[in-house]
């Protein structure tokens, strides 16, 4: 039985985009979902932005005023993909309103917002998922299975990376449309919620909670031109940021983040060392995932001559999410995993095992974010807070 779905999207930017063409084809690459998404309104303040914007993805109708969209009973599902200052209040009144609510990450400005934001769903019992989509890169979550059979055994490292380089001239503005990332009063942070969030999630996803950091943070250009001013303003996003993590198991992390890595575009990285086994991943080359076998599940050792690190081509039917594409060998890319992102939610709904993460999840990175800022101020280690029940590696 097909279910209509009806979707308002706020926002029709970079994330607006990837999700309105996850709705468009999830159903065409998961048809024993039961729900159809409908694209019925796009949300966003510049009406005529929103409206080429709907026109090309073919939104039904235009909304300015998101109070309205919320409060409408002919919707379904609110998706957030405006400004990280907008979350908070979209997801309180579409949770009150009874509306499933899909958030783009970080989830919120800061601990407290998501605090607030994780129980409103949680009270008004909405479906509820947060758009961290390199957990449906099939070559990580192949990384996940490999965690799970037990192949890394005890872990020792994880060490996450996640560089770009499209802020080093002095000259780009900061604020508004397209830069409202470099702005801290809308973004909350900068490398640390746009990027570390990503690795943090990554991280806690494959080897459990991290329980404390000790940080350090650069903000290299003080000074940029704020788009919507006219006017140099004092620049207080974190532009680079390094920290190291603690975890529950006892394993120890390192992290790093910088939009000035010459070179790098979105060179999201992590390898984890364990007693039995590495895996390592580069997202600037997505279809692979290193392993090093150094123990087989059956607890005897890789023969000496055998020994080497493997590069899996994760392209065959076995792999995860990938008997949903093309042939062995013929790859698949970014947008894949929106829309591996939704199957999921949808699947989480119709089974009630909802999928992950979920806005409690998306608290547990948040608290370590804000811990991660705290200790680059404090200069000192920080508990993270992390809740080890919530946070222990969930599926
Ligand atoms: C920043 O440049 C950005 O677009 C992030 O906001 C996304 O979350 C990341 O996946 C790609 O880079």
């Amino acid at each position: 039985m097909n279910k209509p779905l009806r979707i308002a999207m706020f926002g029709y930017g970079f994330m607006g985009k990837a999700h309105s063409n996850a709705y468009h084809k999830v159903a065409r690459f998961f048809p024993e979902l039961k729900y159809r998404p409908e694209l019925q309104v796009l949300c966003a303040r510049d009406r005529e932005k929103a409206t080429e914007f709907a026109k090309t993805w073919g939104y039904a109708e235009v909304e300015t005023d998101w109070r309205k969209v919320v409060e409408r009973d002919d919707i379904d599902v609110i998706d957030i993909c405006s400004p990280n200052h907008t979350h908070f209040e979209i997801a309180l009144a579409a949770a009150k309103n009874g509306k499933w609510v899909l958030c783009e990450k970080p989830l919120a400005m800061n601990v407290r917002e998501a605090e607030e934001m994780a129980a409103a769903v949680e009270e008004a019992g909405v479906p509820n998922m947060v758009w961290f989509n390199y957990r449906r890169v099939p070559a990580i979550a192949l990384a996940r299975q490999l965690v799970d059979e037990k192949r890394i055994g005890r872990a020792f490292h994880y060490r996450g990376t996640y560089l770009q380089d499209w802020t080093i001239a002095q000259d780009v503005p900061q604020g508004g449309a397209a830069l409202w990332r470099l702005d801290a009063a809308v973004a909350g942070s900068g490398v640390t919620g746009d990027l570390l969030a990503h690795s943090i999630d990554t991280a806690m996803w494959l080897n459990g909670p991290i329980t404390s950091v000790v940080a350090d943070t650069e903000t290299f250009i003080k000074e940029r031109v704020h788009q919507d001013t006219g006017q140099v303003q004092p620049v207080s996003i974190d532009d680079a940021c390094m920290f190291l993590a603690r975890f529950a198991n006892g394993s120890m992390g390192t992290f790093e983040s910088t939009r000035y890595a010459r070179g790098r575009k979105n060179y999201n990285t992590f390898e984890m060392n364990g007693a039995d086994g590495s895996v390592f991943f580069d997202l600037e080359d997505p279809q692979y995932l290193d392993f090093f076998e150094h123990t087989k599940t059956s607890g005897e050792k890789v023969e000496d001559h055998l020994t080497g690190w493997r590069r899996i081509h994760v392209t065959n039917f076995e792999h995860p999410y990938m008997d949903r594409w093309w042939v062995p060998g013929c790859t698949i890319g970014y947008e894949h995993t929106f829309i591996h992102a939704l199957a999921d939610f949808l699947a989480g709904v119709e089974s009630g095992q909802p999928a992950q993460p979920n806005f409690r999840d998306a608290l547990q990175t948040q608290r370590v974010c804000d811990a991660v800022l705290a200790s680059a101020k404090s200069r000192s280690w920080v508990e993270t807070g992390v809740d080890s029940a919530k946070a222990a590696v969930t599926s």
